[in-house]
């Protein structure tokens, strides 16, 4: 008697349900598989559900710009808007007045209130941590990173954890992302404030990784300790604006995501000490059209090739992985939030190796902004527009 595998099984039925089934890594702009293709506009408050059995609701809406959401125990949600403010979204889709306490933010251009994560400890410290950019001296800002005690309509003991050094001017660049490894690390994820030599200098933590135990303080084992010429907290350098991290459940390994130039949206899972090549190798151009002054190609001695690259940028944002629930559609996939391509990109995974690529919510046409997995087995995300959204989309059946 022969069976199929219960693998092949889940692989056959993942394809069944989708439109179509690259079964290869998807380079370039490759839009083809679209799994989802019914318009899902409508009556805000209905839920939609796809061809493929995938179930979208509307959550909440009239969030301004939210930037990152964060899934409560109870069911509720944390959502923080780039303009400063931090709300509640109850299970009910009930949106909160601004909670009293976030750190003063620095709301200009990209900069803001960021990420919001819980706490490794969450259910007995109740702690988040918050990234944002703050205000330096005479017009700089940088990115910065503080934990709170969260309550019912507010934040307290509020604490100052990192700030990125030096401060610069201008509006872009801040990342950012926060995102644990289960070790007793926070990883910190940020830009290069649009000062693209700085990715390359070790003692600036613009376009670096950082990594830092949970109260702050630099890990002794980290591959710059010891180093008169180099920042203690780099974890990884070489980085562009790494607006997308999370920690691989299977793996225990920090994967990041960060925008190209014109093209060239990368994912690496950074190794520490190592040099992801910003801006002396890419595979974008300026979006003037011209190539990044210091680019000598898409390699180079010394510095790490991207794990994943997009040759057309999809603008990513947030990402999340969806492991651990054998016999799920989904199981083993990577979600990440596309701003500039309007979507949500699905990677399938096997372990670290990406082998398909589906875009959901394309119909929508919404900026996506952040991706989160749920203990419900579902995802949410949210849209970065002046109406925004957080939208539950329930996967399709498997099987
Ligand atoms: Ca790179």
């Amino acid at each position: 008697m022969t069976k199929p595998s219960l693998p092949s099984l889940l692989a056959l039925s993942l394809c069944a349900a989708l439109a179509a089934c690259t079964g290869t890594v998807s380079t370039g702009g490759d839009r083809a598989a679209t799994g989802a293709s019914t318009p899902a506009s409508g009556s805000p408050d209905a839920a939609t559900t796809a061809p493929n059995g995938m179930r979208v609701t509307e959550v909440a809406t009239g969030l301004v710009h939210p930037w990152a959401v964060a899934l409560l125990p109870d069911g509720g949600f944390l959502v923080t808007e780039r303009g400063g403010t931090l709300r509640r979204v109850g299970a009910d889709g009930a949106v909160s007045a601004p909670l009293s306490g976030v750190p003063t933010v620095w709301a200009q251009g990209q900069g803001g209130l960021l990420d919001v994560v819980l706490a490794p400890d969450f259910a007995q410290s109740q702690r988040i941590y918050l990234s944002y950019s703050e205000a330096g001296e005479d017009g700089t800002a940088g990115t910065a990173v503080a934990t709170a005690t969260l309550g019912a309509t507010g934040l307290t003991d509020v604490r100052r954890i990192y700030q990125q050094q030096p401060k610069l001017e201008g509006p872009n660049h801040f990342g950012s992302r926060i995102a644990f490894d289960g070790a007793g690390h926070v990883f910190i994820s940020q830009g290069e404030r649009n000062d693209r030599p700085s990715s390359q200098k070790l003692d600036m933590l613009q376009g670096k990784l950082v990594r830092l135990n949970l109260d702050g303080s630099v890990p002794q084992d980290n591959p710059f300790v010891g180093r008169a010429d180099a920042r203690p907290e780099i974890w990884s350098y070489g980085h562009r604006n790494m607006q997308g991290m999370a920690v691989d459940p299977a793996s225990g390994k920090v994967w990041q995501s960060e925008h190209g130039p014109r093209g060239g949206d990368e994912l690496n899972i950074p190794q520490p000490g190592k040099n992801y090549g910003w801006p002396v190798v890419t595979h974008g151009i300026n979006y003037s059209g011209l190539k990044i002054p210091e680019a000598v190609g898409k390699e180079a001695p010394g510095m790490e090739p991207p794990h994943h690259v997009w040759e057309v940028s999809p603008g990513l944002s947030g990402m999340a992985f969806y492991r651990g629930r054998d016999g799920a559609a989904w199981n083993d996939s990577l979600f990440l939030g596309a701003l500039a391509q309007r979507a949500v990109i699905r990677l399938s995974l096997d372990g670290d190796r990406i082998t398909g690529e589906e875009r959901l919510l394309e119909d929508r046409g919404e900026r996506i902004r952040d991706v989160r997995v749920g203990a419900d087995g579902n995802v949410y995300v949210v849209t970065d527009e002046k109406d925004g959204k957080l939208l539950k989309i329930e996967p399709p059946k498997a099987g």
